[in-house]
């Protein structure tokens, strides 16, 4: 027995440094030829290790242990015990209605002390765990139990994130599968994110997608661990929410996309709808209105508000910076306050996106002059704005966040004591081809690899910024080529896992051979969920 104990701390050790090791072996300038596995345990012989998995999770957690002994295995008697807490109890379900179709097992959901079965699971919140912050966790398992820790129930949420990634992909499927063993080392897992804005962007401007197609979306964010959805609601081919106050924005601004195809909007129920899927998997929804460029949608519905360098009517095409609503009006300002308004009050997340991208038919001080005035309405109803980079040329409010894409204009905002999202367009484009034969996306960016989206790090980006002032990073798919949520797929995997794992791993942790090993071994779990993706050469097949 003691030799035994000493012989497990003795392998949880030597597994810790070598994954230590396996961080550490790179030389600067050179790199492994081969993959970093996660180190194994050594099998106890008595112990049927046949059907137990290797962890590859992606984003890489902080920090993962795997301990010597006996794997964490599922049972029949395995029971999912939870806090008495509404919000544990429904992320306790999610979990449960994910385990059951593939495994087959009852998994009841029982309060908390009802976990003494071998291969029960335990999710508790912890008061005293604030170092896990909003969205850190724990994960124990032994051979008799797993037990998720966390601060918040967001944490939960990551956590059952990562007990699903190391189960057999076979967890994905919906038809009860054929494996007997559903198991994988005993192993200690702490992790929480590097950065709180982890995001992803879907233009559902230039093309329109339904309710269920971003649905579709959004649990691809959930299972990388990311937090934010924006949506770039409006654009000059369609004005895609309902405002109740201006019937018109949707009536005569949403009739059509890129291409000429029929367009769409949503209604604010519909939103609601989205809102509320994305808030159960804990993400934030960012709504955007662009403005006071990319507004000719709005303006075909206020043909009075123009000032464009062109006269409004449907646009079909791709081309940018002609569009601009007269910014010397106030009704200018009475149409953005309707909209602010109604936008504001069904949308919980605490920010209001104002666009500020390409404006290239007003002045230095009238675009200024718009955004502060903008910054003012964002306020007034309780909600603080984050535009692109181009915003930093007006005077900015400590709370208001720039979302680089371009260029180092950016850091203009640090003197306001303004944060940063990164959304760099040569890294983390999802609308750029992989490689000069994609059929699908624009090339302005230049060509975005796995690797390319992978191998960068956020605070040694752009010089000037550093990690404190980074809220974050977010991977914008602008929809001018994209029309449909497989093609929105096609470009975003594999390399949305890639800027998941840059935005929430330590950057000591992050090794692309490592990277893109652990990431080829999720390729059966989309098949499993019916996600498309590029079959990139740089994955090992
Ligand atoms: C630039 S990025 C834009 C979008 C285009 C995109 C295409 C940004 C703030 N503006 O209007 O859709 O390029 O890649």
């Amino acid at each position: 027995m003691r030799r035994n104990d000493a012989l497990r701390t003795g392998l949880a050790f030597l597994a810790s440094v070598t994954l230590l090791a396996a961080c550490q072996s790179t030389t600067p300038g050179t790199r492994p030829t081969l993959p970093q596995p996660v180190p194994q345990p050594v099998p106890e012989p008595a112990l049927p290790q046949e059907g137990v998995t290797t962890p590859r999770i992606v984003p890489a957690p902080a920090s993962l242990v795997i301990a010597a002994g006996a794997p964490f295995e599922l049972t029949r008697a395995s029971v999912i015990a939870v806090d008495d807490n509404a919000e544990a109890r429904a992320i306790a379900e999610t979990l449960a209605e994910l385990l059951r179709p593939a495994i087959g097992f009852p998994f009841n959901v029982a309060g908390h002390g009802a976990d003494t079965a071998r291969g029960s699971i335990r999710l508790s919140l912890a008061a005293d765990r604030a170092t896990l912050g909003d969205e850190g966790y724990e994960l124990v398992a032994t051979s008799s139990n797993l037990r998720i820790t966390a601060y918040r129930p967001a944490g939960l949420f990551r956590g059952i994130q990562t007990l699903r990634q190391l189960l057999p992909t076979e967890v994905e499927s919906e038809i009860g599968s054929a494996r007997s063993v559903w198991a994988f080392p005993a192993l200690t897992i702490v992790d929480r994110p590097r950065f709180a804005w982890r995001g992803a962007m879907l233009d559902v401007a230039r093309h329109f997608f339904s309710v269920q197609e971003v649905k579709q979306y959004i649990d691809v964010l959930a299972l990388y661990k990311l937090n934010v959805l924006h949506l770039h609601l409006s654009d000059d081919q369609g004005w895609r929410i309902e405002i109740k106050s201006r019937p018109t924005l949707t009536s005569v601004g949403a009739v059509t996309q890129v291409g000429g195809g029929a367009g769409g909007f949503y209604t604010q129920q519909d939103y609601q709808e989205i809102v509320r899927y994305a808030q159960a998997r804990y993400i934030t929804v960012v709504p955007e209105i662009d403005m006071p460029g990319h507004t000719n949608a709005a303006l075909t519905a206020f043909p009075h508000l123009s000032c464009s360098t062109r006269p409004t009517a449907p646009f079909t095409g791709i081309q940018v910076g002609w569009s601009t609503f007269c910014v010397d009006k106030e009704e200018t300002y009475a149409l953005v306050d309707d909209v602010v308004r109604e936008i504001a009050a069904i949308t919980p997340g605490p920010y209001f996106h104002m666009g500020g991208d390409e404006v290239e038919a007003l002045t230095h001080a009238q675009y200024a002059g718009f955004v502060e005035r903008v910054q003012t309405i964002v306020h007034k109803y309780g909600k603080k704005m984050i535009g692109w980079e181009e915003i930093t040329k007006a005077r900015l409010a400590p709370t208001t966040v720039a979302q680089q894409w371009k260029s180092d204009s950016a850091t203009a905002a640090l003197k306001y004591g303004s944060k940063l999202v990164l959304s760099p367009a040569k890294k983390v484009y999802l609308d750029m081809k992989y490689t000069p034969g994609t059929e699908l996306g624009l090339t302005w960016a230049g060509h975005i690899e796995l690797r390319d989206a992978y191998e960068w790090d956020p605070a040694t980006y752009l010089s000037g910024v550093s990690e404190r002032h980074i809220l974050g990073v977010e991977a914008p798919l602008w929809s001018e080529t994209v029309r449909n949520i497989t093609a929105v797929e096609y470009m975003a995997m594999p390399r949305l896992p890639a800027i998941a794992e840059v935005g929430w791993s330590p950057q000591a942790q992050r090794r692309w051979e490592d990277f893109r090993s652990r990431l080829a071994a999720h390729v059966p779990r989309w098949h499993f969920l019916g996600i498309n993706y590029y079959r990139s050469p740089q994955l090992p097949w």
